[in-house]
């Protein structure tokens, strides 16, 4: 009797477990927990645990805590994490499809940058598809300007200095100015600048808010001059293990976030520029010296790109300019 009253308690358990079964994946991702890419991927996560009445959880873990930023996709291209975020342009040298993003002065604006994801993202699709990740969303950062401890009066100020970077392109714009190119990811900055290890450097407004830059770097050149895309990556092997309704909540779940992060990523952009400022920090246009040193950088970068981009570089390129 008390055998068989266990093996029916056995069983009831495998079926609850069956009907309950539970998925958990693990999403590291490169940016603070308050960055609002982060904030969106939460809203993001926290959407499919409701559309899945808890099946699926998925626990996000902020600022490069489980890989580092550079790390992130070949952890969910090898399953070591189901899911996460990176920046394109990170990979530019694996491709320069990935990089569309983070030519200077291709697209400088929300509506210009929408338009350039719509030609870049079927290869950046089939790119990834290829190494087994499916492509979930993507959101742009604030357009990227100049953050400098001292005053760039033109790109000559520029020689010498020690130049944060973070993807290919912020490297090469430092050898077009003379600058010396370090890389260092968003996690690292806020060190970096308080060693003094660099002193200069292009990314937005969001980031200079995040790392707190105001307390080294005193000046913010608000050049517009691209708007470079974190994106969503999810091992297509996890995705595929999902049942339809837990598959369909992710893409749907997905799209809210792309659309959101968008919006709020745009709407953010004065907050972040006026916190600039009320913190200490010069918010100015460079001066007309300094625009057409970085449209010069600019025009070399894109010709560059378009040369090593080949014949889907240039397809991505005329959809753009329809
Ligand atoms: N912030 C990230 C990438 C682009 C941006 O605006 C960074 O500085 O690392």
């Amino acid at each position: 009797m008390k055998f068989a009253i266990r093996l029916l308690f056995t069983a009831l358990g495998f079926i609850s477990a069956g009907a309950f079964a539970q998925t958990a994946w693990d999403m590291p991702t490169p940016y603070p927990a308050t960055n609002f890419h982060t904030e969106n991927i939460i809203q993001f996560a926290a959407d499919i645990e409701k559309a899945t009445a808890g099946k699926l959880k998925i626990t996000v873990h902020a600022n490069g805590s489980l890989f580092k930023a550079n790390e992130i996709k070949r952890a969910v291209q090898g399953g070591q994490a189901q899911i996460g975020e990176i920046i394109l342009s990170g990979y530019t040298n694996e491709d320069p499809l990935f990089g569309t993003d983070g030519v200077p002065f291709l697209a400088t604006s929300y509506a210009e940058a929408k338009k350039l994801w719509v030609a870049q993202k079927p290869f950046v699709e089939a790119k990834l598809a290829k190494q087994g990740i499916k492509l979930l969303y993507s959101v742009p950062w604030p357009p990227q300007g100049i953050f400098s401890a001292k005053p760039i009066a033109s790109a000559t100020d520029l020689k010498g200095v020690k130049w944060r970077a973070y993807n290919p392109q912020t490297s090469r714009i430092a050898e077009l100015v003379g600058a010396q190119p370090v890389t260092i990811q968003a996690a690292e900055l806020s060190q970096a600048l308080a060693t003094g290890a660099v002193s200069a450097f292009m990314t937005s407004c969001a980031t200079g808010y995040d790392s707190k830059v105001w307390e080294q770097v005193k000046y913010f050149y608000d050049a517009q001059a691209w708007l470079p895309k974190n994106a969503v990556l999810v091992s297509q092997k996890a995705f595929d293990a999902l049942d339809k309704a837990g598959q369909e909540a992710v893409l749907k779940s997905a799209a809210a976030a792309e659309e959101r992060g968008w919006k709020i990523s745009e709407e953010k952009t004065k907050f972040y520029l006026a916190e600039l400022a009320k913190n200490g920090m010069k918010v100015e246009d460079p001066s007309a010296a300094l625009k057409a040193d970085l449209k010069k950088v600019g025009d070399t970068m894109i010709a560059e790109w378009v040369k090593s981009a080949g014949t889907d570089g240039q397809a991505i390129i005329d959809a753009y300019k329809k």
